[in-house]
């Protein structure tokens, strides 16, 4: 039997990974940091937390000793990295925590792999905020880096460890650049599902106004669920190497604002320029959107769009959902959600 150590089996990818490999025969060990109340709604949605295949085990990334006796205790064979503290805004706030999590985190489970079986296959969760001022449209794996937050940073410095380590130990270190990738499962803190939200709770008359920052910023948005299948293929293949997983299409967050609103059956007509931008429901006059520049950061990505072919070349993965499909699913599910008083 398969087995495989997910970390971060709390988070949006965590839970759709952990489903496709139970649903591919796998053991899947999950970890969790430790906290007074730990939430697994995210696995209770998949209905996957009593599968007998699951186990939950508390790891703390910035930990080695803890990394080395994981790999011993579960006998994993690959490895996906997925733990972070994931949120670009806050790693302004927290530039130390963001490093030691997630840039030393990812080099704490490779020395781990070269200590304990240097044949275990390690996958890291690198991502597009590494382009951050982007020198080429698309972007692909040649594109050079230039991150534009701590969080970014963090990442390029687990990326880079990740092919070190490759090079240096011959261990199979696989690096994914993902794009912004999205689901009913994502966090409220991120724009698409604070949106999806709102949207809902405006819809269902709970909220009068939803407040955001920079809408003029530009994203390549996919589907999370497609996006695990490339992390789990990525350690199939025959060479480790480093893919981009994207749906080669950029959109505003304005765009995804009204294509939300749509989804609710609700029409918005943009008006005003910069702070004074708003939304306004059509049907009603009533302004169902305005710009906080608390939302905005310190420095921004404007525009991110990248190209997957060598994943499809390679892999055979492509992104098989649409942007208006996904944003369908997200602010469907927020109805229902908040229609039945669920609160994450
Ligand atoms: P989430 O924020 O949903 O999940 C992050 C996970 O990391 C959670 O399980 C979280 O636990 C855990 N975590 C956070 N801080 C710590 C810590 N100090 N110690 C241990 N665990 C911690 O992220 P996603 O699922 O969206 O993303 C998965 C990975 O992919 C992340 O590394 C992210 O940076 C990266 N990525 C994501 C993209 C996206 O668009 N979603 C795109 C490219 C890369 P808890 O639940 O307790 O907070
Ligand atoms: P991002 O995602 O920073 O791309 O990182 P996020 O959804 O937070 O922001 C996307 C863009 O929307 C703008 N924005 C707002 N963002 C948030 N969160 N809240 C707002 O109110 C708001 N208003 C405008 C942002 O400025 C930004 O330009 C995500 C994370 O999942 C990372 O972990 C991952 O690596 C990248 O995607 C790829």
């Amino acid at each position: 039997m398969k087995i495989a150590l997910v970390t971060g089996i709390s988070g949006q990818d965590g839970a759709y990974l952990a489903e496709l490999l139970l649903e591919k025969g796998y053991t899947v060990y999950g970890t969790y940091r430790r906290t007074s109340s730990v939430n697994f709604w995210r696995i209770d949605e998949l209905a996957i937390r009593s599968n007998p295949n699951l186990h939950l085990v508390e790891y703390d990334l910035t930990d080695l000793p803890s990394a080395i006796r994981l790999l011993k205790h579960t006998g994993a064979r690959e490895v996906y990295n997925l733990a972070a503290q994931s949120f670009v805004g806050v790693s302004f706030d927290q530039p130390v925590a963001t490093a030691e999590i997630t840039g030393i985190g990812a080099l704490n489970l490779l020395e781990a792999i070269r200590i304990v079986d240097p044949t275990i296959r390690f996958y890291q969760a690198s991502t597009s905020e590494m382009f951050g001022k982007v020198q080429a449209i698309p972007q692909d794996e040649s594109t050079p880096f230039w991150p534009r937050s701590p969080y970014g940073v963090a990442k390029l410095y687990a990326h880079w460890i990740t092919i070190n380590y490759r090079e240096s130990y011959d261990i199979f270190g696989c690096s994914g650049i993902l794009f912004n990738h999205e689901s009913p499962l994502r966090g409220q803190e991120f724009v698409t599902r604070k949106i999806t939200d709102s949207v809902a709770k405006i819809k269902l008359g709970k909220l009068d106004c939803l407040e955001l920052g920079n809408i003029d910023a530009k994203r390549d948005w996919g589907f999370a669920k497609d996006y695990v299948e490339g992390m789990w293929l990525m350690l199939q293949a025959d060479q480790p190497d480093t893919f981009v997983l994207a749906t080669n299409r950029t959109e505003t967050v304005r765009d995804f604002v009204a294509m939300a609103f749509k989804a609710a059956d609700i029409e918005v007509a943009f008006s005003g320029e910069g702070v004074d931008e708003v939304a306004v429901d059509t049907a009603t006059g009533k302004k169902v959107m305005a710009i906080n520049p608390r939302f905005h950061r310190p420095a921004e990505v404007d525009l991110l769009i990248g190209s997957a072919a060598k994943a499809e070349q390679i892999l055979g993965w492509k992104a098989k959902t649409s942007l208006e499909d996904l944003c369908r699913l997200m602010v469907e599910s927020d109805l229902r959600r908040n229609q039945a008083g669920f609160s994450f």
